[in-house]
């Protein structure tokens, strides 16, 4: 057959986007063909995500009280040029101006993490009225912006008072106190509300808080203490979880945001893909695969012999009640390879020159947009998982005309949004993607020094400056499509 313009129009999908046919070159030529490049679905949720404690600041108004970060960050040594969260990016007061901001990225869904000891400054007890009031007015403002607030209830920042009076996540306390607290959170926002996250990343508070000592609180205990804080964290979400749906005033939609170990193997062969599913399972024992089985599996934990945490069969079905969705926190790849050991699989070290970007753990990987929710599906069955952060550091610069040209960020968004797309693709449960991070913001350890935000904050004016990657997510976001 010989091919017309129009048939071949017709054939590359162009004349079903409605896009002219016949009128000229343009409907046959590449451009026109590349504005299908990676197009998603309507329905795919854009968002963008930030955590209180990174960008809100008012760390003492309105009857907040420190959290443990307050705390750890005041202690020298701790934080990058002794930076505190104190004033952040100011979020509590420009928050008007933010979702503004929002609204003309045309981001869907703002995912942002309530403050503990803003709602109960003490950890439990009593509540303070005027923290919660700062959640309704804020997600007021999202919704009247057509934004969806999504929200997170814990992103790290645990009341000082908790820490000081149970000994923060080494008690079962403060995983009872943290179901009531997000209970009260959920009766309170619920009614405008519909997506609830638990907690943020369990690694970073657990691990990093009290083992490694490189997060707040900075302890560094030894492994069987460890573990029970790792059993307290994934209890507490459990916990939540029930209280939650118990709470709420309708229906809401109940999850997590895990950083999971993302397990990608080194080649898409079938012995290769079959190891790094074994590993993804096996990787994830103490977080993921025990909220999502309810039970621990893991040749870590049966090991641990006389370091094994203390649990009950209770605690394990609660750990593992049903959850509405997955969130993954999608940073960088764990090569996996197949192995002929007794596990089926080795994990392959970086090599020295593996590239990664401006912070240096953050190794380039997109392919963990599409084996993430793989992963989920083909493992535990999950059928809505959303990317709940993807995004990277740069050196960002403001050049003389005033722009900030973040081309590597904008190759790492546009290189994790093509397999994200190959992953909705190929039918992968993958639902939505909220970028990392709105603007830049309090980056941990990092203080201000790592920028991570798709809008440049001048920390001394707080004048927010799109870079050239809000310039891209904003096109990305209108045309549904990678740019
Ligand atoms: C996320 O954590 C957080 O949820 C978010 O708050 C944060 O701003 C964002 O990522 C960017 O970092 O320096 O070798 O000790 C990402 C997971 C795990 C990444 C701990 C940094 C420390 C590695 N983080 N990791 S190292």
């Amino acid at each position: 057959m010989r091919t017309t313009r129009r048939t071949f129009a017709t054939l590359s999908g162009a004349a079903a986007l409605g896009l002219t046919t016949g009128a000229g070159p343009a409907a046959a030529s590449p451009a026109a063909r590349s504005k299908e490049y990676c197009r998603f679905p309507d329905s795919f949720l854009w968002g963008s995500a930030t955590a209180s404690y990174q960008v809100e600041g008012a760390a003492s108004e309105d009857g907040r009280k420190p959290s443990v970060w307050d705390t750890y960050a005041r202690q020298p040594g701790r934080v990058a040029m002794g930076h505190t969260g104190d004033v952040a990016v100011d979020q509590y007061h420009r928050y008007p101006q933010d979702v503004q901001l929002m609204k003309s990225l045309g981001v869907k869904t703002y995912r942002f993490s309530v403050a503990w000891p803003r709602v109960f400054p003490d950890g439990s007890g009593h509540a303070n009225e005027k923290g919660i009031a700062y959640y309704e007015r804020l997600v007021d403002a999202l919704l009247a912006a057509g934004i969806e607030p999504y929200a997170t209830l814990f992103h790290w920042d645990l009341p000082q008072a908790l820490e000081d009076r149970a000994g923060g996540w080494r008690s079962r306390e403060t995983s009872k106190y943290f179901g009531e607290y997000a209970g009260f959170v959920a009766r309170r926002l619920s009614d405008r509300v519909s997506h609830f996250f638990t907690i943020n990343e369990f690694s970073c508070f657990t691990d990093e808080g009290y083992g490694s000592g490189t997060k707040a609180p900075g302890l560094k205990l030894p492994a069987r203490q460890v573990n029970q804080v790792r059993h307290c964290a994934v209890l507490a979400h459990g916990l939540a979880v029930g209280a939650i749906r118990a709470a709420a005033r309708r229906p809401v939609l109940v999850g997590i945001a895990e950083n999971p170990t993302l397990c990608v193997p080194v080649m898409e062969t079938e012995p290769h893909i079959a190891a790094a599913r074994r590993a993804m399972r096996e990787l994830n024992a103490p977080f993921l695969t025990a909220v999502l089985e309810g039970r621990y599996t893991g040749a870590d934990l049966e090991a641990a012999g006389k370091d094994a945490p203390e649990f009950t069969p209770e605690d394990m079905k609660t750990i593992g009640g049903r959850l509405d969705f997955v969130g993954l926190n999608c940073y960088s790849p764990t090569h996996i390879r197949a192995d002929a050991g007794p596990s089926g699989f080795a994990v392959v070290p970086h090599p020295s020159s593996y590239p990664h970007m401006a912070s240096g753990w953050l190794y380039f990987g997109p392919e963990i947009l599409y084996w993430g929710p793989r992963h989920l599906k083909e493992i535990w069955g999950v059928s809505n998982v959303m990317i709940t952060e993807n995004g990277c550091s740069a050196d960002d610069q403001l050049a003389p005309d005033g722009h900030v040209y973040d081309t590597d960020r904008v190759m790492y968004l546009r290189n994790h949004l093509v397999q994200a797309h190959r992953a909705v693709s190929e039918g992968w449960p993958l639902t939505g993607y909220f970028l990392w991070s709105l603007m830049d913001n309090f980056e941990w350890g990092d203080g201000y020094t790592k920028r991570f935000g798709i809008y440049y904050v001048n920390f001394e004016t707080q004048e927010r400056i799109p870079k050239l990657s809000a310039e891209y997510y904003r096109e990305a976001i209108r045309r549904r499509a990678v740019v």
